[in-house]
């Protein structure tokens, strides 16, 4: 067993920061620009250590990024119908709609970085005020990222000194084949859910459920993802109401035979988006290729879409002198 290490990298002419946790099971390298995790190591059933998640090969790509790859995304995740709460507009950034905290959200940020070690971890905290989305605040937050044997834990907490909405979440792009050298099709998922919400048209929640039975296939058990996509042609971008969850039990777990990885996660958050990048082609140059269409799996463990608009599934309102927590952990294992 050797010491977890810790590096700080300043990238040369611009303000990116690499900050690479590294113990015996993995590696993560996170960036400050959007308190990112830009690239997790994970070793496959034989021991090789690749790149699981989808992430640029140029890194000041990150820079101009538009599709959040292994971002924080706040003050409030997904989308807010006509961008408005209460009579707060919020910024209308996708057509008369609000997604992923605007144009200046937190993904286009730079964070402050405190680095920290334990004698079992390494970790990473990274803090931002924010006063540039837009949304009543200002916002304060952090993000701490702690790496312990296999487990990378995300803890993310808020406040603010006036009433505001906050529902963050983490939009990494997963692929376990490894330095993304297959697509999802040959990845199983499973998720321990109670329904699906209903989505119009534009993607934003009816207020119906689509209880777990009358979904075309049981997410509960394990199923490969060219199944699931073969019943969700213009694939998955949809919000999975999760069945009780809770730090102590994974409710999702991602796997991939050919290499033998897995991912399990637990959160505390009670639903979490699945976006397949099912029809996502771009020119940026990601692990070797260009993006393509169903190349990684974003998990967003988040409360859900639009709530503002929905009291009786809950509230994201963050009262001044409220402290907001939510922590999500990601755990991989070899089948
Ligand atoms: C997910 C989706 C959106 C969007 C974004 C990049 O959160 O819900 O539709 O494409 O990612």
């Amino acid at each position: 067993m050797s010491e977890p290490s810790i590096t700080v990298l300043p990238i040369y002419q611009t303000n990116l920061k690499k900050i690479i946790l590294k113990n015996d099971e993995l590696e993560v390298v996170l960036l400050n620009y959007g308190a990112r995790l830009h690239q997790i190591f994970a070793p496959d059933k034989h021991g090789h250590m690749e790149n699981v998640l989808l992430s640029y090969d140029k890194l000041e790509d990150v820079l101009t990024d538009q599709s959040y790859f292994g971002a924080t995304v706040g003050p409030v995740a997904g989308r807010i119908r006509d961008g408005l709460w209460n009579e707060q507009q919020l910024e209308k950034n996708s057509g008369k709609h609000h997604i992923h905290g605007g144009t200046n959200g937190w993904s286009f940020q730079f964070w402050d970085v405190e680095i920290f070690k334990t004698p079992q971890s390494v970790g990473v905290v990274f803090y931002l005020k924010d006063t540039s989305s837009g949304y009543p605040g200002p916002i304060i937050t952090t993000v701490t990222y702690r790496l312990i044997k296999n487990k990378l834990e995300m803890t993310t907490t808020a406040n603010s000194p006036v009433e505001t909405i906050c529902n963050p979440t983490n939009h990494a792009y997963f692929n376990l084949s490894g330095d993304g050298k297959r697509d999802i099709e040959t990845h199983q998922l499973q998720v321990q859910l109670d329904s699906m919400l209903e989505l119009d048209h534009e993607h934003l929640p009816t207020g119906e459920r689509i209880k777990r039975k009358a979904l075309p296939l049981d997410f509960y058990k394990p199923r490969t993802l060219s199944e699931i996509l073969s019943h969700y042609p213009k694939g998955l971008d949809d919000v999975f109401l999760l069945s009780n969850p809770k730090l102590s039990k994974n409710i999702l777990t991602l796997s991939e035979e050919i290499s033998g990885r897995q991912l399990a996660i637990a959160t505390t958050n009670k639903s979490v988006v699945l976006f397949s990048t099912t029809g996502f082609d771009a020119d940026f140059s990601i692990n070797g290729k260009k993006m393509h269409s169903n190349y990684g799996l974003a998990i967003e463990p988040q409360e859900i879409p639009d709530i503002v608009h929905f009291p009786a599934f809950g509230s994201i309102n963050l009262h001044p002198g409220q402290e907001r927590i939510s922590q999500t952990n990601y755990e991989f294992s070899q089948l």
